[in-house]
């Protein structure tokens, strides 16, 4: 389904925030997604398996439907792989964190959207870094067979890999590619990551370009990049280096994916509730509102109940983002 679409179905089920029709269908046309990270489940993550609304949590169902009014189609779901699938890669699910997946996931495919499942663990298990692709390969099988039926899912094969070198991240990602194929899931997109932190800014001089030669039967690869726009690019300062550092920042990625006739999402961005913030987020938006060819949109970071007073909250009422922010980036998606 388009973004266009969407809000035919959008603006008969979301009632209590619908706006007027003209305005929501004036905006939101430009990307094939656009969406928020929505935080809380991979929360409290030196307590495993942890407990519900006391160690982490799933967000509220409220805030998709909000966001689903505002126009946006897709959300991120960091989870972790340790609580999903305990002890071993190759075993079987927890009951508990099983069923407040699904449930969340369902809820938010029930209302036109898509839910990214992504296993937030920066390439590493139990704390090492994973190699035993096999294993890795088992994991995605194990979690994408929930999933099998729902095309609206995407499996986002792990957040943020770094400090591992670049040559084995191919082998990663191609290991849950294969893994979530071989689970029968193969309507869904796979959105794979790179090495130091999936940087667009430098997806072209980590070794990155090495996950060109991934392969899927489906050809349903989207390569999800991460784009802060702070000084040194690692979405921990309110502040943002210049009005134009997002366009700059993402030009040699959008080159790469260009040559390699691949296409890319914006999985992580944001900047803060600020004037000259606001003016960079545009011009990255912008930009990549020119490069829709490549680009299929992009992902807000970020959104959940427990991030209190973060300098890039997305949480409605009072998150600084969505009072802030949001207003400035809804026309250009
Ligand atoms: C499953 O995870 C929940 C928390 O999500 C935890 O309370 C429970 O003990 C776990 N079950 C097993 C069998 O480990
Ligand atoms: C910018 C930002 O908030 N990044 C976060 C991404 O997610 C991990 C795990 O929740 C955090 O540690 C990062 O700070």
């Amino acid at each position: 389904m388009r973004f266009g679409d969407l809000f035919l179905v959008a603006s008969t089920v979301v009632l209590a925030v619908a706006a007027p029709t003209a305005e929501k269908k004036k905006r939101a046309k430009i990307f094939q997604f656009f969406g928020v990270n929505e935080s809380g489940a991979e929360f409290g993550n030196t307590a495993i398996p942890g407990r519900v609304d006391k160690d982490y949590t799933w967000p509220p169902t409220s805030t998709i439907d909000t966001m689903v009014g505002k126009g946006m189609n897709i959300f991120r779901i960091p989870i972790m792989m340790e609580r999903i699938i305990p002890t071993s890669m190759t075993g079987t699910t927890n009951a508990t964190y099983q069923a407040g997946l699904t449930n969340y996931v369902n809820y938010i495919t029930s209302k036109g959207a898509y839910a990214i499942v992504d296993p937030h663990n920066f390439a590493r298990y139990n704390g090492a870094v994973i190699t035993d692709y096999t294993g890795f390969q088992a994991f995605w099988k194990t979690l994408a067979g929930l999933f099998a039926s729902n095309s609206k899912v995407i499996f986002d094969c792990n957040n943020e890999p770094h400090d591992m070198g670049s040559a084995s991240v191919p082998n990663l990602m191609q290991a849950c590619i294969n893994g979530v194929r071989a689970a029968g899931a193969t309507s869904q997109y796979i959105f794979v990551e790179g090495t130091s932190y999936s940087g667009a800014w430098t997806w072209t001089t980590s070794g990155n370009t090495n996950l060109a030669s991934l392969t899927d039967p489906q050809n349903m690869i989207v390569y999800e990049m991460h784009q802060y726009l702070d000084s040194d690019g690692s979405g921990t300062s309110a502040n943002c280096v210049s009005a134009t550092i997002g366009s700059e920042r993402i030009t040699a990625a959008t080159n790469w994916l260009k040559t390699n006739n691949k296409k890319g999402i914006i999985g992580e961005f944001a900047g803060g509730a600020n004037a000259q913030c606001e003016s960079a987020v545009t011009d990255m938006l912008t930009y990549m509102g020119k490069n829709t060819d490549v680009w299929l949109g992009a992902l807000w970071w970020g959104g959940g109940p427990w991030w209190g007073n973060y300098i890039y909250s997305m949480e409605p009422p009072s998150g600084v983002g969505y009072t802030d922010v949001l207003p400035k980036i809804l026309p250009l998606i």
